[in-house]
């Protein structure tokens, strides 16, 4: 059984990443209480994702594994991206970011909403090694809100294979059969599995 902490201070993604991880085998141990909250200045996901997974290697000296998760919208040229926990200021609540995204796309038509949640998972080790991995999921930005489950911007997000449901409408294990989070979880237990 691989053994890691696990760097999110999001309780969501915590969820979703036991789910999947605990199907393939591999334990999580709790974030502890006392390690402060990194701070995410790196300018892309794969640097964010490093950067967690260190200091919880530096707080622990044991094995650690991050997320870093970002939604890439076409016509927004990428944006919010890396930044997408803070698109609507530093402190801005899942709703918030969720409001500025509807009205920035607003007289946006369909057929120029497509967007992709990126999730970089990366892996470091006390020896200093260190592994990432990537998953995406390709979709398009709605209208409007609809669905109660999940997340952030699960209620605006609809992916390509859903019959146009968003992800909020779909249940936890509907979400993490083919997610970002769930594809690059499965990714990194493929390159454990051949490298161990
Ligand atoms: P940690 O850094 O503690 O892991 P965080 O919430 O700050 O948690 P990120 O910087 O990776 O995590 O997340 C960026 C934002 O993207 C997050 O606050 C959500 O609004 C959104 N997000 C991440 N994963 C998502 C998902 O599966 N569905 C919808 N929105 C998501």
């Amino acid at each position: 059984m691989t053994t890691f902490v696990l760097a999110t201070a999001n309780a969501h993604k915590t969820e979703e990443m036991r789910a999947v991880l605990s199907d393939l085998g591999i334990e999580l141990l709790p974030r502890p209480g006392d390690v402060p909250e990194v701070q995410e200045n790196e300018v892309t996901l794969e640097g964010n994702a490093l950067l967690k997974a260190r200091a919880l290697v530096a707080a622990t000296g044991q094995p650690a594994i991050a997320d870093d998760t970002g939604l890439f919208v076409d016509a927004l040229d990428g944006r919010p991206g890396v930044s997408s926990a803070r698109f609507a200021g530093e402190n801005a609540s899942y709703d918030d970011n969720v409001a500025k995204l509807l009205g920035e796309l607003s007289g946006v038509p369909d057929g120029h909403r497509g967007a992709s949640f990126r999730t970089v998972i990366a892996v470091a080790y006390p020896s200093g090694e260190s592994l990432c991995v990537e998953g995406v999921l390709e979709g398009r930005i709605t209208y409007e809100r609809r669905g109660d489950n999940g997340f952030g911007y699960d209620p605006v997000f609809e992916p390509t294979h859903t019959g146009g449901r968003t992800l909020a409408e779909l249940t936890p294990e509907e979400k993490n059969r083919n997610s970002h989070r769930s594809n690059a979880l499965r990714a990194l237990n493929e390159v454990l599995r051949t490298s161990s």
